[in-house]
């Protein structure tokens, strides 16, 4: 058979010719993926002229929102309020998942109207947005059929499962991620009505906090029935994760016999995401642990009340921190400033007496009072 040497072609030319389509191959994926995550840390153009790769460092933070297609106009509306009101200074990033692909539509939209920072669209691999294996199908078919029959709200949907367990166990493991330090999570259709005269980032960071939350409130109690349960029965079998300083009596009213219900209301909350995905991280356990038990399909556990009881079991109460004037609504809650001083101050648009942070539906002030700080809310509801 004849060898390729033997009809003219020499090595050298062949190097020459791989060089060639390499050279090509790069520039078409560069092209291709070029608001793809999966190029992230090398690839992505600076937009705006504000973030340039090599200023990319581990402890920067990064807007994340989960996301569908058919949620647009309420991302747009969103962002607005966001560039608005803090991104217009500080310029962080913002990534978008999704575990459909994102349209085209979506992508240039979102891209025209954030110009304040760098987006970037993710496709949620799929084994993070799927049923594990252990799952029994018909058992879940038949709590959502129960669930809904008792009016749940959500309680007969799987996406709204798979996202609470996303969200619980999954975002910040998203490649994505990686490049960031610290998370702060927007949802379509909400609002921030005051001015943040603080980077939040740079809040977590100088205090070296680990969960930052704006809003508390009580879960429903059909969505969790086990989840109590489960969590002592993973802390019985996993000595030494609970914090010495924990806040153990946000979650509890009697010692830990049952859950009191109270979370912080995860639309809104910053993160430290080391605490999530560091090697040894007591989060990871836990969550492991609750995944296997299958309450996010056979109940409907959510991520508020995940993330609340991870934070009150494992992390020290001086790392949790209360973002409490950030003018943040989300239906149906408005948070606004009750110190006037402080409303003139970041030009809040709100009514203090449609404040829902501090009411006596929230968990506000059991969390002071757990903390040991003086409430700084109004003497009365
Ligand atoms: N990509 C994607 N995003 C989702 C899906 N379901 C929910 N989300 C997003 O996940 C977040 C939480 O979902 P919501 O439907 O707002 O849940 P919620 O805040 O508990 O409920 P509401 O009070 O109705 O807002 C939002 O950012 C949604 O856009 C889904 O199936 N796919
Ligand atoms: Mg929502």
């Amino acid at each position: 058979m004849a060898s390729p040497w033997s009809v003219g072609i020499r090595p050298k030319r062949i190097s020459a010719l791989l060089g060639v389509v390499l050279i090509l191959f790069t520039i078409w994926a560069y092209t291709w993926y070029s608001f793809d995550l999966k190029l992230l840390e090398v690839k992505i153009p600076s937009k705006g002229g504000d973030t340039k790769i090599e200023d990319m460092q581990d402890d920067k933070g990064v807007l994340f929102s989960l996301v569908r297609n058919e949620e647009l106009d309420g991302m747009l509306s969103s962002i607005g309020y966001v560039q608005k009101r803090y991104n217009n200074q500080f310029h962080s990033d913002w990534v978008f998942a999704n575990d459909k692909p994102f349209t085209e539509e979506f992508k240039q939209k979102v891209t025209k109207t954030f110009t304040s920072g760098r987006a970037i669209f993710v496709r949620i691999p799929v084994e993070y947005w799927s049923y594990p294996e252990h799952i029994d199908l018909d058992r879940a078919a038949e709590s959502r059929t129960l669930a809904q029959s008792k009016g749940m709200a959500y309680g007969g949907s799987e996406e709204y499962r798979h996202m609470c367990r996303f969200n619980s166990g999954f975002f910040y493991k998203l490649e994505a991620l990686k490049p960031y330090r610290y998370y702060w999570r927007i949802e379509p259709n909400v609002k921030f009505v005051c001015n943040f005269k603080e980077d939040p980032f740079e809040v977590m960071k100088n205090n070296s906090f680990i969960y930052g939350w704006t809003m508390t409130m009580g879960e429903f109690a059909d969505t969790v029935p086990t989840l109590w349960d489960t969590t002592q029965t993973f802390l019985k079998k996993n000595n030494g994760l609970i914090s010495k300083k924990n806040m153990y009596n946000f979650v509890t009213d009697d010692n830990g016999d049952t859950y009191n219900l109270c979370h912080y209301w995860s639309n809104f909350e910053i993160g430290d995401l080391e605490f999530y995905r560091s090697k040894d991280s007591p989060y990871e356990k836990y969550f492991q642990y609750l995944d296997k038990a299958g309450g996010f399909f056979y109940e409907r556990w959510g991520d508020a009340p995940v993330h609340s009881i991870a934070m009150s079991l494992f992390v020290p109460s001086d790392k949790i921190y209360h973002f409490a004037n950030t003018g943040y609504y989300h239906k149906p809650n408005q948070g606004c400033p009750v110190d006037e001083f402080v409303r003139q101050d970041l030009q809040c648009d709100c009514n203090p007496r449609k404040d829902f942070t501090f009411h006596k539906f929230s968990c506000t002030r059991k969390y002071y009072k757990v903390k040991g700080l003086e409430f700084p809310g109004p003497a009365e509801d």
